[in-house]
């Protein structure tokens, strides 16, 4: 019997590990924009809410867009990046403010 991969070769032996190396998923950043009208402590929430920031981190990336303009919020795969996305538009327009995020590759 020619050994396999893995395989036991007819003795006791630990299974081998598959010699294949996965691909790294493409990650992609959620950036947060900044704009004239949403409130910092709005901003604030969302980034512990939707992006599970502690409120100091919170507080720290909603100053970064404040000044910066732009800030990455976190970083995700596309599907999950898609989907924070998606609620940052969805609790904002609730909320009657402009706060937006987009994707971009990490
Ligand atoms: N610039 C806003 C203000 O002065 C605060 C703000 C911060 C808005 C971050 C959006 O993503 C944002 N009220």
């Amino acid at each position: 019997m020619s050994p396999r991969p893995g395989g036991t070769d007819g003795g006791i032996k630990e299974q081998q590990r598959p010699e294949v190396r996965q691909q790294e998923p493409t990650l992609y950043n959620v950036v947060l924009l900044n704009d004239d009208y949403t409130p910092m402590m709005f901003v604030v929430d969302v980034l512990e809410a939707l992006f599970q920031k502690s409120p100091a981190e919170a507080y720290r990336v909603m100053m970064q867009v404040h000044l910066n303009g732009r800030g990455i919020a976190g970083v995700y795969s596309w599907e999950i990046a898609e989907t924070k996305v998606d609620r940052v538009a969805s609790v904002a327009r609730d909320a009657g403010y402009p706060l937006k995020a987009t994707i971009e590759e990490a």
